[in-house]
């Protein structure tokens, strides 16, 4: 990220919807035509006398000057239809892809104003298809239109405008209340408050005060890159909280996701599924080489500068080939559904460190657990994986099975390895019952070679103690499994 020189920088500002440009009809909000003409009337957004001397265009406005040497002259695209993000699909994502690619010899810049609710997933998008991106391309929207008195599309859409005009920064950004976010890094946390995205595995890239600090100073950092084993996929329902741990099945095998973002990940396979002419083994392969943007120097920048690349790009539907069906079920939501809210099931891959642990010291089976997601589940215990490791907030697999009363979901293999003691030393009926219906064997003795009914007895715990004699008493200790 370096201060850019040029006296005059010209930006292209793709507006593709949003609330952002959301006018009020009949009641409802719908996306407002002829952003331009409503900047026009802004003073912050437009410098009328010099725009006249300099003789730009209807579609072209000019903010004030920032600096005393530099002017950022921008144009802006409206896009036919406009779409609140919702609605939006890989299509649309390629589509601006392809814009930007159209006219990037143009432009020292790109701002991309675009609607929240799927604003995360098209940066990512955008992350991986944008090949040897040299420019700033800066994703922006707002929770409130900017024809609204108190509202944060001014500010945002402006932020933009700002850091793309004044800075290099070569990579896909997200600009929101006042922070610079690197695009395949943030996730949507909140559908009211002004701060709706997070970025939480890595701090912004810059942060906007009375001056611009800039947190990762001129580093390029790599976003993608992440130890050991790669994630694809678990489920997406946006806005979602941040993902404590991902996985992905693509044939036998699980891989972890490590600190990516859902919206991040769903990217990356969607653009290895794209990647016309590869077979499942080779897709498989691609995945932990693939990097989001390629740092100067380490892939190249292209002489013909960035190219939409042909994954997500110009290829952008469902996988071809023979692995299709297989992998439909694992389609990330774009590619399988015209809308991004639907769950899908985890995908993954074999040879990974099943046991890795993700920042807060989950593993892939903590997320399976909490999730519920019996297959996985079941992949993972197969696999020998552990059921006790505890992340920082000293939870187990286990217990997160046995809080989330998942173990109906997660069903008989889990159940035989029941932790049945701690449930009946901490008197957890519930816990125990549901055990139980899961096909859990309770007079099999636990770690500790005791029984819960020897637990319950030491414990005193008598609510316990007849639950369980009655199930001994009714030769039915064993449940059928689910
Ligand atoms: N539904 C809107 C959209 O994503 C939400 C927003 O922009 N704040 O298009």
């Amino acid at each position: 990220m370096s201060r850019a020189v040029e006296p005059e920088r010209r930006l292209l500002a793709i507006y593709t919807g949003g609330t952002i440009g959301m006018r009020i009809e009949r009641g409802v909000l719908v996306p407002g035509r002829g952003l331009a003409a409503a900047l026009r009337t802004l003073p912050m957004f437009h410098d009328e006398d010099h725009a006249r001397a300099l003789g730009l265009p209807e579609d072209t406005l000019v903010l004030p000057p920032a600096s005393p040497d530099q002017r950022v002259i921008y144009t802006v695209l409206e896009c036919q239809p406009l779409f609140d993000s919702s609605d939006m699909t890989i299509t649309e994502w390629v589509q601006i892809a392809q814009t930007i690619e159209r006219h990037y010899g143009q432009y020292h810049g790109f701002v991309v104003i675009h609607g929240t609710d799927t604003m995360a997933f098209a940066a990512s998008v955008l992350s991986f298809v944008l090949e040897n991106l040299q420019k700033t391309v800066i994703l922006t929207g707002a929770q409130v239109p900017i024809h609204a008195l108190w509202n944060d599309g001014r500010e945002n859409l402006l932020g933009a405008l700002l850091m793309a005009g004044q800075y290099v920064i070569p990579e896909v950004c997200l600009f929101f209340q006042n922070q610079l976010f690197r695009g395949n890094r943030v996730t949507k946390v909140d559908s009211r408050r002004f701060a709706a995205f997070c970025s939480p595995n890595l701090p912004p890239l810059a942060v906007v005060g009375a001056d611009v600090i800039r947190k990762l100073g001129g580093e390029q950092g790599h976003p993608m890159r992440a130890p050991g084993a790669w994630a694809l996929f678990v489920s997406i329902n946006a806005p979602t909280p941040p993902p404590a741990y991902l996985l992905v099945q693509l044939g036998p095998g699980i891989v972890s996701g490590f600190d990516m973002t859902s919206e991040a990940a769903m990217a990356k396979l969607s653009y290895v599924l794209g990647q016309p002419g590869l077979s499942l083994d080779s897709r498989k392969q691609v995945y932990p080489r693939l990097w989001a943007q390629f740092p100067p120097g380490l892939g190249g920048p292209s002489p013909a500068g960035c190219v939409p690349g042909s994954g997500g790009g110009r290829d952008a539907g469902p996988p071809r080939g023979g692995e299709t069906p297989a992998l439909r079920p694992g389609l990330p939501p774009p590619l399988a559904n015209p809308k991004p809210r639907q769950r899908v099931l985890p995908l993954s891959r074999g040879g990974s460190d099943l046991s890795q642990e993700n920042f807060n010291g989950q593993t892939p089976l903590h997320a399976a657990a909490r999730g519920g997601h019996r297959e996985v589940v079941t992949m993972l215990l197969q696999r020998g994986v552990g059921v006790s490791a505890r992340d920082e907030d000293g939870l187990s697999p286990l217990l997160l099975a046995v809080k989330g009363r998942y173990l109906g979901h997660v069903g008989r293999t889990w159940a035989q390895l029941a932790y049945t003691g701690l449930l009946a030393s901490r008197a957890d009926l519930e816990g125990l019952q549901s055990w139980w219906r899961a096909g859990a064997d309770l007079a099999c003795p636990g770690y500790d070679g005791r029984s819960a009914l020897l637990v319950a007895e030491a414990a005193g715990n008598l609510e316990v103690v007849t639950f369980l004699q009655n199930l001994q008493g009714g030769a039915a200790v064993q449940a059928p499994g689910p």
